[in-house]
C-alpha cells in the first residue's frame, strides 16, 4: 500500500469487545494477567502482551508501529517529548569513553544535551560540519561510536548528505542517528539512505495540531529493543496513552498536511526572497539556497520551514514578530497554523553565541513554521507586519 493508505490503515487493530472503529484510549497504569504464570511469562517475554504501561500500552505499540512502517523500517517507540527520543537513544549508544561526532546546527536542547550533559558522563563530543567530509573524516576516532545530525537543520535549514554519511559511518561501524522532524517521513527516508536510527519531535509535524509533547524512535526491531529494554523502561521516558492517541490522529493526515505546508511555505519563501526589506531568505526550494542540489536528491519536498534575516537586523525581525497578527509569536514548528520565533534568544538560547553563529544562527535570524492556511492570509498578515 502506498504512503497516505499506511497512515491511515497500518497496524491497526479493530477492538473485540465492543467494535470500536478506531482505536479507544487505553488510559490504564496496568494489564490483568490470567494468572500467576502468565505474569511471569510477560515479564520474561517468553509471551507478547501488555504488562505495565511505563513498559508499554497498545495505544503506544500501534502509534510506533505505524511511523515505523512510514519510516520504512521495522519497529518504533514513542517518549514522553523529543527530547526523550534524543538522550535516551544517545544514552543507549554511548557509555563512558566513547565519542559522538554532531553537526555543528542542531535545535538548541539537543545541542545542549550533546555537548553539556553527555561529558558529565565520560563521553567526548565533536561538534562539527558535517557537509565537509574530510573534516569528517579527520575527525573520527577507534572509540567514536555515533553521528548524530538534522536534516534540514532547525533553524537554519542546513541540509546534510545522508547517503555520503551513512556510506563513511558504515565503513566503521559507527551508527547513525538521524533526526527526521522537519521533513517527517514522507518528504525523507533517512533509513532508506543508511541510517541506524531515525528519531522525531512527533510535538511537530507527526501530531501536526500543536497539542501534544511526544517523541519517536524507530529502527530494525534489534535495536529498538535494546533502547526499550532496559534504558525507556529504566528512564521511565515512554509516552501517554493519552497523548498517544493525539498522534495517531494527526497521522492519518500527515501526507496532506505536509504537501500544503510544503506549497504554503514555497510561495511565502519567495515572497520573502523578492521583499525589499529581507536580506536573505533560508528555503531549501528557493534557487538561491546553498543546499539545493543536496534537497533535490533526498527530499520528496521542501517542508514547512523558513528561516530569514532582515535588512535592518534584530531590532526590525523583533518589530516584524511584534507587529503579526494572525501568525502566532511562539516556539514550537510544524503545527497546522503559522508561528513565529527568534531563534538566538529563545530556541537555541541554551547554546552560546560563538558556537550558535559558527552554526549560522544569527542575532538577526528570524524563523517561521508556515501553517496549512490560506496562503493569502500568511502573506497578508506578514505584508501589514513588514509595512510596521
Ligand atoms: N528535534 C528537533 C529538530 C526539534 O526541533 C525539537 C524541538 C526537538 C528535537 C525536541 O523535541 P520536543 O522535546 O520539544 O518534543 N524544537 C522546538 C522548536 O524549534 N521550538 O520549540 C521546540
Amino acid at each position: 500500500m502506498k504512503f497516505n493508505t499506511r497512515a491511515i490503515h497500518s497496524h491497526h487493530q479493530h477492538e473485540k469487545i465492543y467494535g470500536a472503529h478506531t482505536t479507544p484510549i487505553y488510559q490504564t497504569s496496568t494489564f490483568i494477567f490470567e494468572n500467576a504464570d502468565q505474569g511471569g511469562r510477560r515479564f520474561s517475554g517468553e509471551e507478547e502482551g501488555f504488562i505495565y504501561t511505563r513498559l508499554g500500552n497498545p495505544n503506544m505499540t500501534e502509534v510506533g508501529m505505524r511511523i515505523a512502517n512510514l519510516e520504512g523500517t521495522e519497529k518504533g517507540l514513542v517518549t514522553s517529548s523529543g527530547m526523550s527520543a534524543v538522550s535516551t537513544t544517545l544514552m543507549r549508544h554511548l557509555s563512558h569513553g566513547d565519542h559522538i561526532i554532531a553537526s555543528d546546527c542542531l535545535y538548541g536542547c539537543s545541542f545542549g544535551f550533546i555537548t553539556e550533559v553527555l561529558p558529565q558522563y565520560g563521553i567526548e563530543v565533536d561538534t562539527i560540519d558535517l557537509t565537509n567530509e574530510e573534516l569528517l573524516l579527520n575527525t573520527i576516532k577507534d572509540n567514536t561510536k555515533v553521528i548524530y545530525f538534522e536534516t534540514p537543520a532547525n533553524p537554519t535549514l542546513k541540509i546534510i548528505d545522508i547517503k555520503k554519511i551513512t556510506t563513511i559511518a558504515k565503513s566503521k561501524g559507527i551508527k547513525v542517528v538521524v533526526d527526521n522532524t522537519f521533513m517527517t517521513p514522507y518528504l525523507q527516508s533517512p533509513i532508506e539512505l543508511g541510517a541506524d536510527i531515525v528519531i522525531h519531535s512527533a510535538t511537530k509535524y507527526i501530531g501536526g495540531h500543536g497539542d501534544v509533547i511526544a517523541g519517536i524512535i524507530v529502527g530494525k526491531s534489534e535495536d529498538i529493543n535494546n533502547i526499550a529494554f532496559p534504558y525507556l523502561k529504566d528512564f521511565g521516558g515512554n509516552s501517554s496513552p493519552f497523548d498517544s492517541w493525539l498522534l495517531m490522529r494527526g497521522i492519518k493526515t500527515l501526507g496532506l498536511r505536509m504537501e500544503r505546508h510544503c506549497s504554503n511555505a514555497q510561495k511565502v519563501a519567495e515572497y520573502l526572497e523578492k521583499h525589499p526589506k529581507i536580506a536573505k531568505v533560508y528555503y531549501p526550494g528557493l534557487e538561491s539556497f546553498k543546499g539545493k542540489e543536496i534537497a533535490d536528491k533526498q527530499m520528496r519536498g521542501y517542508g514547512g520551514i523558513i528561516a530569514f534575516e532582515m535588512k535592518d537586523g534584530f531590532d526590525a525581525g523583533k518589530k516584524l514578530m511584534d507587529s503579526v497578527n494572525m501568525i502566532s509569536l511562539a516556539v514550537s514548528l510544524g503545527t497546522v497554523d503559522t508561528l513565529i520565533q527568534h531563534p538566538a534568544s529563545m530556541t537555541h538560547s541554551p547554546i552560546p553565541k560563538e558556537e550558535r553563529e559558527k552554526g549560522g544562527i544569527t542575532d538577526g535570524l528570524v524563523r517561521l513554521s508556515i501553517g496549512i492556511e490560506d496562503v493569502e492570509d500568511i502573506l497578508n498578515d506578514l505584508d501589514n507586519a513588514l509595512k510596521k
